[in-house]
Formats: C-alpha cells, structure tokens, sequence
C-alpha cells in the first residue's frame, strides 16, 4: 500500500492535535471539520480502506469502533455520526482506513 498523510501522522512527520493513542490506533482532529468535533480513528496498520480488510482485522475494526465511542464520550457528545468512506465515489480521498467521529451539531439523515 503506497505511504498516505496519514502514514506520516502515525510517525510524527507532520503535526496533528492528537485526541487518543494506544497501540493499534490513533485518533487525531480532522485537517478540515464538518462539524464542532470532528476526529479520525485510523488503525496504525495501514489497511487501504474497508474494502480491502479481511478477517485477519476482524479484532483490529472492533478496536476501532470501541476507540470510536471512546473518543466520543471524550468529548463529551451526546450523539455523534461515524463515518467511514469506502472508495472514491463515496468521498474517500485518503486510502488509510478512518473512522470519523462527528458531533456537536444537529445532523440530517440521509446525507448528501
Ligand atoms: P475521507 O474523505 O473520508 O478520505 O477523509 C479524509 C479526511 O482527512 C478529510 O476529512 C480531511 C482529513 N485530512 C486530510 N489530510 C489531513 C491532514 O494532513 N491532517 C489532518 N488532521 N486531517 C487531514
């Protein structure tokens, strides 16, 4: 898999405002917010999006998720939204797997 932004997050080559850590992900502020909180959870195994894992991340996306609603709770939201684009006609443009964890503002449903 080609090295992302992503990558050089994981390794402290380009600043984040880093929100979580442990030994399997991270969790940082999106570059870009669409709403008041809004932070992404990536594997620091670079899997290239969802549709790509397989079983063997089985424990690895449960992680995530779990570190999802951690990070929420860490921000103190009441509700939130997480989202995860899978290719680029559904809006992936970074091809490390991230879940955004969004909150802090009504939301509509479906989206755009
Ligand atoms: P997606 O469109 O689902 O692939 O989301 C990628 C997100 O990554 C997008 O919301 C903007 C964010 N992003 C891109 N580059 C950077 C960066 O260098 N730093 C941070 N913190 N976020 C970034």
């Amino acid at each position: 898999m080609a090295e992302t932004i992503f990558s050089k997050i994981i390794h402290r080559q380009i600043p984040a405002d880093i929100v979580y850590e442990d030994d399997h992900c991270l969790a940082f502020r999106d570059i870009s917010p669409q709403a008041p909180v809004h932070v992404l959870v990536i594997p620091k195994e670079p899997i290239e999006s969802l549709a790509t894992a397989n079983g063997d991340s089985a424990e690895l996306l449960g992680h995530l998720l779990l570190k999802a609603a951690h990070v929420a709770r860490q921000e103190q939201l009441e509700g939130w939204r997480t989202v995860i684009n899978t290719g680029t006609e559904a809006g992936q443009t970074v091809f490390h797997l991230h879940i955004h964890v969004i909150g802090g503002r009504p939301m509509a449903w479906p989206p755009g």
